[in-house]
């Protein structure tokens, strides 16, 4: 579609060098195709020329003390990018590859996903080059006091509600708040992913990588199967790795695979939760260290990767659950999956396939799930979370746990029957993101050209 197109080159020539935005942006565009031709008000008041373009895109220099005394100097990222459907929402990602083409092509996806949670969030993400890795719990605490030293002046708990993303878990969401609070003389509920002693909410941690095995349940269901007692494969061994993994084993589910940025596990009997906690959560080391207890599982560095390949996806395997980060699942990946007969492919982190990747899924019509309706539990839990703080409640595990699956049954159903109505029936990344977009473009036309 001409119309389409154009805006497409236009996001090329304005905004130059941001390939993973592109790539986030090429999708939804093209999925909206038939719902711009079927419907003349959003051409009209020109939702797509203006949902593309982030409302406001802050950048801000982060400079802090290493433990030696020297002077570091970092970048610093936050796109509060639609508030049609309430206050900016999403995480923030401490990664060196993260710079603003990384974080727009996050904020893009956070618009769609938390229209899709049907909850009234809209969309935002930030960040910073900053590399956590090998830094003392000194050096983290007085990076996330900088960074918060010029942030907490653009959110608020009814403006923006930053959470976390990669690199950035409950120690970091305490020393951001911390300062936050310090700066501003409140405590409010302007953070979420909180430790669960001040203010956060049960099942949080826990609510993408859970999230994401119910977004899989319903796929599933749907064509009349279960995950019970299948084999499946996990990459990826942070926040959103650990806890697909917990609730796959809590379905009967059988994990044998996880990874980090430097190799991966291969466990036939199945990933060891305990131990996979212990060595992550706890003690933040390589996974290099699981055969070290467990000699029965096999290890295998990046270095010796088939060329072109992430070798986590060469395992045979019913279901396959990419939990690390953007394009970690290529088309060579895609192909051997489907050849050894996976059956589902359920996106943990986000935007983790290739473009050719996830048109191979569609047209093979495998339970295919984007992530940006597999993986909105946390951000529902998220919302869940800001519920609880500006009620002064708390609410149980099971209490928050329920809400989550229902809210992950509901925008299977949602991406599913808006599927149905444009005449593709098993293509989810149609109907997800035609369902998120309407709902923001609805809301945007209702309340005028602001
Ligand atoms: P974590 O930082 O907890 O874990 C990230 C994991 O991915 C680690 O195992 C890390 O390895 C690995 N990883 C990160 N970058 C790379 C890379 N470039 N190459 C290979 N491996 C890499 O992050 P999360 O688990 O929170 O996030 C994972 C994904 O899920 C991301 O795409 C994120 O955007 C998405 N997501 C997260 C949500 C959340 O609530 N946290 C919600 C929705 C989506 P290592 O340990 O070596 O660093
Ligand atoms: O990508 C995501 O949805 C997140 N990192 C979680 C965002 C949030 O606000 O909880």
């Amino acid at each position: 579609m001409e119309y389409i197109k154009e805006i497409f080159k236009y996001l090329k020539r304005t905004s130059p060098a941001q390939n993973e935005f592109y790539q986030a942006a090429e999708e939804i565009l093209i999925s909206l195709k038939p719902l711009i031709e079927k419907y003349p008000q959003y051409k009209k008041h020109k939702i797509i020329e203006r949902i593309v373009e982030p409302e406001r895109q802050i950048l801000f220099r982060v400079n802090w003390l290493d433990d030696n005394g020297e002077i570091q100097v970092n970048k610093g990222f936050r796109i509060e990018f639609n508030s049609a459907l309430g206050p900016y929402k999403g995480g923030l990602r401490f990664h060196p590859s993260v710079n603003a083409g990384v974080i727009k092509f996050l904020g893009f996806e956070q618009i769609f996903k938390n229209a899709l949670t049907g909850l009234q969030i809209g969309g935002g993400k930030g960040g910073s080059d900053f590399d956590p890795k090998g830094k003392s719990d000194n050096e983290i605490m007085r990076f996330c006091q900088a960074f918060m030293s010029e942030l907490f002046r653009h959110i608020g708990a009814s403006t923006d509600v930053p959470a976390g993303d990669i690199g950035v878990g409950a120690r970091e969401i305490g020393y951001m708040f911390g300062m936050y609070k310090k700066l501003t003389n409140k405590y409010e509920g302007v953070l979420t992913g909180k430790s669960l002693n001040w203010g956060g909410s049960l099942a949080r941690k826990e609510a993408t990588g859970y999230g994401c095995v119910y977004f899989a349940k319903y796929m599933l269901a749907d064509c009349g199967e279960t995950l019970k007692d299948k084999k499946c494969l996990v990459s990826g061994s942070g926040n959103v790795a650990i806890y697909t993994i917990e609730k796959l084993y809590h379905l009967g589910a059988l994990p044998i695979t996880c990874s980090d940025s430097r190799g991966m596990i291969l466990d036939e009997e199945g990933i060891d939760l305990d131990l996979l906690k212990e060595l992550k959560e706890n003690k933040r080391l390589s996974l290099s260290e699981y055969t070290k207890f467990k000699p029965s599982a096999k290890y295998t560095p990046i270095a010796e990767y088939e060329k072109g390949r992430n070798n986590v996806w060469s395992t045979p395997c019913y279901a396959a659950f990419p939990c690390a980060t953007q394009n970690e699942l290529n088309i060579k990946d895609a192909k051997k999956l489907l050849e050894n007969g996976c059956k589902c492919v359920c996106e943990g982190a986000n935007m983790p396939s290739t473009p050719d990747a996830v048109d191979l899924f569609v047209e093979r019509k495998i339970a295919y799930g984007p992530g940006k309706a597999a993986n909105a539990g946390g951000v529902s839990v998220s919302q869940l979370e800001m519920a609880q703080n500006a009620s002064m409640l708390k609410w149980t595990f099971e209490e928050v746990d329920t809400k989550l699956d229902g809210i992950m049954e509901n925008i299977f159903q949602t991406a599913s029957t808006t599927a149905k109505e444009f005449n593709e029936p098993s293509n989810l990344v149609l109907g997800a993101n035609i369902a998120g977009f309407r709902k923001v473009a609805d809301a945007m036309i209702e309340q005028g050209l602001v």
